[in-house]
């Protein structure tokens, strides 16, 4: 039976809609910069906040009233919900998902006996995913929430952890091949540490290493095309992250000669514990090469740590967009809505609320950026700020022609600097107000 019977195919209605359960700028066919919404952001639903979010919290047990879910999590539930997923995201007309292995089906007394409720439960994803045409934005392996990785997975000191976590991401590449998931997805979970004193940190780094190195090798041997993720977070569940930002994590793998196979899924609320904002890891990113993917949510500047709301504010998602179009766009990556709902809102209509309104924000962002960008306007003055590199001694700077002693006897010849020009600031933000309001 239909989880969701009473809510119908989430139509675009337009801006001056004030229908909740539809579309306002999220039109799945308008074209912007040349292609489709729908191929622009490549939305996803993340499976692990929407089908397994329960809301509970520090301080009391899970709100949420699914009323799909059996009283076991059963493989049979696990299917079951897995249908609702596929109804859920068909409905809302969101293209791509994404989930950990131990979001989908449960985990068994062995390895053995997991692998084989993951291999049922993924039967039925392939069903549903041929019959909604809807595909795997990337899959990954959950190694963090059980016991065993409590000093991390492949930075541990238990050796047998390591193993453990191979073996569990071996068989999530198998099944993200499987269903021909467009990429993979390392978040280091437990890849960190609390103290310093009980910590080898090269070990353990080496270890990390190792273990990339491990996975990409096996997607070579099985033929797993997809792109390969590393998913900065500075904190969460441990004190120090070894992936804290993207500056580190692309240090981490030029270190350790990964860059051919690993890019970066940023995360919005992730880029600000580590006290960025998106945007600057985005360009941080993008103009190394390393620009994969997003994780679309927001944090809340009133608490420290990872709320994973929905994102709402138009400012951000133009910037997240002006960022990807700047560097080519998203694909193969996408916008996966890395967010859960509040714990107070419990129904499951709230899901589509809070979905809706994160497509439609980045809908918006959208068309703000393409604004921006063919008007020129901002880009004409970001030029002029850098006015001083286009000619004379800075053009010289910039092709290689001076060193310490030319531009000593410049600067004696001339006697000082120009004197600088204003920043605009407040001008570049006014400006950008034109396309927003
Ligand atoms: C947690 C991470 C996680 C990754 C996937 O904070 O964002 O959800 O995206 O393991
Ligand atoms: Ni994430
Ligand atoms: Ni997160």
């Amino acid at each position: 039976m239909a989880a969701f019977h009473e809510i119908p195919k989430i139509p675009f209605e337009g801006p001056d809609s004030k229908n909740p359960l539809s579309f306002r700028h999220y039109d799945e066919n308008e074209v912007v910069e040349g292609k489709t919404m729908k191929e622009q952001f490549r939305f996803s639903v993340a499976y692990w906040h929407t089908m397994r979010g329960t809301g509970a919290d520090p301080f009391g047990p899970g709100t949420m009233l699914r009323p799909w879910e059996g009283p076991e999590d059963t493989v049979e539930n696990a299917a079951n919900r897995v249908r609702v997923a596929f109804e859920f995201s068909e409905k809302l007309g969101a293209p791509f998902f994404c989930f950990h292995d131990r979001d989908v089906a449960p985990e068994a007394a062995t390895l053995a006996e997991t692998n084989k409720n993951l291999d049922a439960v993924v039967k039925v994803i392939r069903e549903e995913m041929d019959r909604t045409g809807i595909r795997l934005l990337w899959g990954t392996a959950n190694l963090f929430s059980h016991p065993r990785y409590m000093h991390g997975a492949a930075t541990s000191c238990n050796a047998d952890a390591f193993a453990h976590a191979a073996a569990q991401v071996k068989k999530a590449l198998e099944v993200t091949q499987e269903l021909g998931g467009d990429g993979y997805v390392f978040w280091g979970g437990r890849e960190g540490y609390q103290t310093w004193w009980n910590t080898d940190m090269k070990r353990e780094l080496d270890h990390l290493a190792a273990f990339m190195h491990m996975a990409v090798d096996y997607a070579k041997e099985i033929g797993f095309t997809g792109q390969f993720y590393f998913e900065p977070k500075p904190k969460e569940p441990t004190k120090h992250q070894y992936d804290f930002d993207a500056a580190a994590c692309i240090n981490f793998l030029r270190a350790y000669g990964l860059t051919d196979h690993v890019k970066l899924n940023l995360e919005t609320n992730h880029a600000t514990l580590a006290g960025h904002n998106v945007e600057h890891e985005l360009d941080y990113a993008g103009y190394q090469g390393f620009l994969g993917s997003v994780d679309a949510n927001t944090g809340d500047l009133l608490l420290g740590w990872d709320t994973d709301q929905f994102p709402t504010d138009v400012y951000l998602a133009a910037k997240i967009m002006l960022a990807f179009l700047k560097y080519g766009g998203l694909a193969p990556g996408g916008v996966n809505f890395d967010a859960k709902l509040r714990r107070e809102s419990f129904e499951p209509v709230d899901l589509f609320h809070a979905h809706i309104g994160g497509m439609d924000c980045f809908a918006k962002g959208l068309k703000v950026a393409a604004q921006i960008r063919a008007d020129g306007e901002l880009a004409r003055m970001l030029d002029e700020r850098y006015a001083s590199w286009n000619a004379g001694v800075g053009a010289e700077i910039e092709t290689g022609k001076h060193d310490f002693k030319t531009l000593e006897k410049y600067m004696l010849e001339k006697g000082d600097a120009e004197p600088n020009r204003s920043g605009r600031q407040e001008l570049f933000e006014n400006i950008v107000n034109r396309y927003v309001f």
